[in-house]
């Protein structure tokens, strides 16, 4: 059964971000419970900015679980990728998102690499994608002792040029022999890219797909853009797809009501 979340951003240089509710980690935590969502997916300023105690309680008091940690802030507050040229700046970043990992398998859930997957130069891509190997092979092991994969999430071309498909992503993972990751599918970024988003997902394939940010064309709620939710939905299911389907849009025309929107496209889509 696939399992439902909504996203909480807790750094303030994300507020305009793609986030169903910013800032306000109890109370959304609460919201969220009682919209009927089995979990939240938590994007801090860093590791050290989450008590896991007072996250377990939270979490645990309202019956819900974590479902992914964001490492969005390593670049977006910290300017760190794991493809930085300066080996320093490089390690600074992978041990971020080691931090990261720690927090989430504490939490019981994975950790998400997005925008720390940087951008690379002008013919650098073979040296940008050597980095990236070595860095997601490191974290990937990492993750390991908390029985949880890393998330790979490939993000559209005005945000990265590393890789902006997603079965291109899941093959070079695989080609790569790099153990332990997944890939998180987000439908916003798909709907860029792919020219059949239910076909990009099929060819991820069921041992590859470990994510899903579940958000319409324009980045809003689903059902409140143009995106075909239906063969999504169809794909998934074939997949026997059992991880999350993950709010992760804007708040509009505020943080509830997109929620709301998000779980019931859900709920029409997967529970009849
Ligand atoms: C960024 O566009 C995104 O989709 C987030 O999930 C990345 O951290
Ligand atoms: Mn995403």
């Amino acid at each position: 059964m696939i399992r439902t979340a909504v996203t909480v951003s807790l750094v303030p240089q994300a507020r305009l971000g793609p986030f169903v509710y910013h800032g306000e980690l109890a109370g959304s935590i609460a919201k969220a419970a009682k919209l009927g969502f089995d979990a939240v997916e938590i994007f801090p300023t860093a590791a050290e900015a989450l008590d896991v105690a007072d996250v377990k309680r939270m979490v645990g008091d309202a019956g819900i679980d974590v479902a992914a940690v964001g490492s969005g802030a390593g670049f977006v507050v910290h300017k760190l990728t794991l493809i930085d040229a300066d080996d320093a700046a490089r390690r600074r970043a992978v041990n971020f998102v080691k931090g990261i990992i720690d927090v989430a398998g504490a939490l019981g859930a994975p950790a998400i690499i997005g925008s720390m997957q940087g951008r690379h130069g002008e013919s650098e891509r073979e040296t940008a994608l050597g980095r990236l190997a070595e860095s997601l092979a490191e974290l990937g092991a990492h993750a390991r002792q908390y029985s949880m994969p890393l998330l790979y999430e490939p993000l559209n071309r005005y945000e990265t040029n590393i890789f902006n498909r997603q079965g291109e992503a899941a093959e070079w993972i695989s080609g790569r022999g790099i153990d332990n990751v997944k890939i998180l599918c987000d439908l916003f970024h798909m709907n860029i890219e792919e020219t059949d988003v239910a076909g990009a997902l099929r060819a991820v394939g069921a041992a590859m797909l470990g994510h899903v940010h579940f958000v319409d064309s324009n980045r809003r709620a689903a059902a409140m853009g143009h995106m075909d939710f239906a063969p999504v939905a169809a794909a998934l299911r074939d997949l026997n797809y059992a991880g999350y389907a993950s709010a992760e849009c804007f708040p509009y025309p505020d943080p509830d009501a997109a929620a709301r929107q998000s779980i019931e496209t859900y709920q029409a889509l997967f529970k009849n």
